[in-house]
């Protein structure tokens, strides 16, 4: 694996299931990643200092995802200009709401590329990752055409299999 392009900062080992999601994505597009383990309240110094050296790193994008009423994403985005992608983690009384709505409500002046709750939000930020990366690497970017043609030839193959089965 190539030197980590995007940083992947969750607020605990408990978001870990829903952030291997967006492993796979880099993974399979072959992009160096960075998986840490950091908080914004239980170790703010700590987090503050990964969101500043991220860009001297070396480091593209940030992943950012946490649960509950979840201020990650917020305070890793006001550490740095690199874009910042926040991906809501369910649980809590409020499953995920609150976090969506933390992240998703961000004051104007520090932006918070929002995606969805849980795995699908966690696959669409290292997707969306991708594209970006994607407009200075053209070789990503025909890698999206291929996995897109790929996701719409498994939609193809699945109706052919439900016309089977409905024969
Ligand atoms: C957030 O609180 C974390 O991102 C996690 O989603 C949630 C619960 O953390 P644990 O109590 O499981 O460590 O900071």
């Amino acid at each position: 694996m190539s030197e980590p392009a995007v940083l992947i900062v969750m607020g605990s080992d408990s978001d870990l299931s829903v952030m291997e999601e967006a492993a796979k994505v880099f993974k399979e597009f072959g992009i160096g990643y960075e998986m840490r383990i950091s908080s914004a309240h239980r170790s703010p110094a700590r987090t503050a200092a990964l969101a500043r050296d991220a860009a001297g790193r070396g480091i593209k994008m940030i992943i950012a995802a946490a649960g509950m009423a979840a201020h990650l994403a917020g305070v890793v985005a006001a550490e740095t200009t690199l874009p910042v992608i926040g991906v809501p983690i369910p649980g809590g009384a409020l499953n995920g709401v609150d976090a969506l709505y933390a992240m998703v409500q961000m004051p104007g002046g520090i932006p918070v590329a929002t995606m969805s709750i849980g795995k699908a939000g966690a696959k669409n930020a290292a997707l969306f990752a991708v594209q970006v990366l994607s407009l200075s690497d053209q070789s990503l970017a025909g890698q999206l055409t291929e996995f897109r043609a790929r996701m719409a030839a498994e939609v193809e193959q699945k109706d052919n299999a439900l016309q089977q089965a409905q024969k």
